[in-house]
């Protein structure tokens, strides 16, 4: 399983205006192109070879444009800032739709849509949304290139940003063509800023449309996107495929595609433990998966920060892939004490989106020092000082960047590794502890089912209130939330009991009365992470509560964190949890008659083991 960096077309060196007789268009791939073209009707049509010199010109001329701004190349070689319209800065979750035949297969949880009235809405969008613009056609590759549990697409979209994303983030080029070619399902994704440019109109830095569109038609396997440039709104190799359609294609075909980081632990004795992790947006998936240990002699290898596709296999263990080739992840809070594999990465060819602006030409955001530099523009272009009193950097803003840039990546990052542990984590102020250990498979389903967090600036709306987000994947799943239940319970009955990942529920944001957080966190981490591989390798021990067990307060103990506050991280307290039980059953209550009989009953089993604590 090859490696594939990013802007680099092996199998083409021509030029690029040569490129589709060169390298030869499937009929099926070049008739739908035309047939959107001939609706959105682009200025231009261009086939993305992926090739270093394409995306060099391509950066040149965003930034000609004033799309993108080149930062220092002395501080922050082949880097660049992009500024978003301020209205285009997250995932629009009111406006994401799933537009399945049946609205029951949507289930309770997604914005449905009858599909043919959506399809004569969009069209009506989309008609004539390219004038004035260059329509990409980006080929992708999800996992490697040809590798068995790898996908592929092709996203059409009028925004040179999103090429240059999808560049770093996915595997671009003429090898996706060639497993089109071979007869590999594709998945025909349409994006479009929905800012046409009548003659003579000058552009904006950040085209978008205040009327947005993120529609996913699970059947036909395809995306439309329509107004917004954004993240997971306008990458659509990201969200809308690998876990919206990918879901369904893994719910037909008995795999798993999960928003989840993948990293290899690497014990002081040399053995490795693949951990997978659920985490809601902006909940620390990306800082875990690059997690350089306090511990001596433990390591990590980064192996994925936001996206696994897991799949039982004949040895009856749960394999996994990240599918992606790059990192979007959050920059406020990241600094060298944090993530310093993540400062080290950023050091060049990034593109970073809504952070401020140096006077020198280089990036900042909330955390990165202690101390703002002096001369700082903020994310939307203004002068600012901390007086301001608002953030420099927009609180979701973010950075884009090639996995092989990253100093703890694992050798080969979409290689398939064996599931050892899975973490279901969240920002819970109170009532969760640190870590609880599942009892089994059906206990650690319902613990992913139950995952309830604050919510961050990931999406639009309001930040720090309580949501359930059930597997972390409330935004992202493309199916009944039930049927994803009991997908992950017919997953469980294929593996061998023994060899079954273990399941743990984590909690690194619980506060003290003060406010703060109780447990220091990002490098700590590795002290739960340790515990973990010990009850795999069966030498750590255990302390049983009504939720699951939890670890002795010995075996966490990290620097500075006195006995006082060790045990409240780790206390289940019984009238917190009693309330806590009654909001899951509320949310059973409110998905319906597809629940799982499994989860009434760990549900049930729940209740009883709280009223007796
Ligand atoms: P998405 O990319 O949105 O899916 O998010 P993510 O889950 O990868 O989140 P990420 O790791 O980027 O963390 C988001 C925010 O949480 C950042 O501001 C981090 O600094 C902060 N964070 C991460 N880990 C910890 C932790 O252990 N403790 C505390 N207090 N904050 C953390
Ligand atoms: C998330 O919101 O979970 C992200 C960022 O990882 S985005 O790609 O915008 O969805
Ligand atoms: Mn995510």
């Amino acid at each position: 399983e090859a490696v594939r960096g990013t802007g680099h077309d092996s199998a083409f060196t021509g030029d690029a205006a040569t490129y589709p007789a060169a390298v030869g268009v499937p009929a099926a791939l070049a008739e739908w192109v035309a047939t959107i073209a001939a609706h959105t009707r682009p200025d231009r049509v261009v086939w993305w070879t992926g090739t270093q010199t394409e995306v060099a010109a391509l950066q040149d001329e965003l930034v000609a444009e004033g799309k993108l701004i080149r930062l220092n190349p002395e501080l922050r070689p082949d880097s660049f800032l992009a500024r978003s319209n301020p209205d285009d800065v997250a995932r629009v979750e009111s406006r994401t739709f799933i537009c399945s035949e049946n609205p029951a297969d949507a289930g309770p949880t997604n914005n449905w849509h009858e599909p043919a009235a959506m399809r004569a809405e969009l069209s009506a969008r989309f008609a004539g949304s390219m004038r004035g613009r260059t329509m990409f056609v980006v080929p992708f590759s999800m996992g490697p290139v040809g590798g068995p549990l790898s996908r592929v697409g092709v996203q059409l979209t009028d925004s040179g940003y999103a090429t240059l994303s999808m560049t770093i983030m996915t595997r671009t080029g003429s090898a996706v063509l060639d497993e089109i070619e071979r007869g590999a399902d594709w998945v025909r994704a349409i994006h479009s800023v929905g800012a046409p440019l009548l003659p003579g109109e000058a552009d904006v830095a950040w085209p978008c449309n205040p009327e947005k569109y993120i529609v996913q038609f699970p059947e036909t396997r395809e995306i439309w996107s329509f107004g917004s440039g954004y993240g997971g709104n306008a990458l659509l190799a990201k969200k809308c495929f690998a876990l919206r359609i990918a879901s369904v294609q893994g719910r037909d075909e008995g795999w798993l595609a999960e928003h989840m980081l993948l990293m290899r632990l690497i014990s002081p004795e040399g053995r490795a433990f693949h951990i997978a992790g659920a985490f809601p947006s902006a909940c620390g998936k990306t800082n875990l998966a690059m997690l350089r240990p306090d511990l001596p002699g433990w390591r990590v290898e980064t192996l994925g920060d936001d996206i696994a596709w897991l799949q039982p296999r004949q040895d009856g263990r749960l394999w996994a892939i990240n599918p992606e080739a790059g990192f979007f992840g959050v920059a406020p809070g990241t600094n060298a004490k944090t993530n310093r594999a993540a400062i080290e990465m950023l050091a060049a060819h990034t593109i970073f989106t809504n952070v401020a602006l140096t006077a020198e030409g280089d990036v900042w955001w909330e955390g990165l020092t202690d101390v703002p530099p002096a001369g700082i523009t903020d994310w939307q272009g203004n002068p600012w000082d901390q007086s301001a009193g608002t953030p420099a950097a927009h609180p979701n803003a973010r950075f884009t960047v090639a996995a092989e840039h990253c100093p703890t990546a694992a050798e080969k990052i979409g290689e398939a590794v064996p599931v050892d542990a899975i973490l279901f984590g969240g920002r819970r102020a109170s009532t969760v502890p640190l870590v609880t250990e599942a009892r089994g498979w059906a206990h650690g389903v319902y613990l992913g089912a139950t995952i309830a967090s604050e919510t961050t600036a990931a999406a639009e709306g309001t930040t720090g209130i309580v949501r359930r987000d059930p597997f972390a994947m409330l935004p992202f799943c493309g199916y009944h939330v039930a049927d994803h239940w009991a997908h992950w319970l017919r997953i469980g009955e294929q593996l061998d009991p023994d060899l079954a990942p273990r399941m743990y529920r984590v909690n690194w944001f619980r506060r003290d009365a003060e406010g703060g957080f109780l447990w220091p966190g990002f490098t700590e981490n590795a002290r739960v992470l340790a515990w973990i591989a010990g009850r795999i390798s069966g030498e750590a021990e255990a302390n049983e509560t009504a939720i699951g067990s939890v670890p002795l307060t010995a075996d966490i103990a990290a620097e500075g964190l006195d006995a006082d506050r060790l045990s409240r991280l780790l206390t289940v307290d019984p009238v917190e949890w009693r309330y806590e039980v009654e909001r899951e059953a509320e949310f059973f209550g409110g998905v319906g008659n597809r629940l799982p009989v499994e989860l009434s009953g760990q549900l049930a089993e729940a209740r009883i083991r709280i009223a007796r604590a």
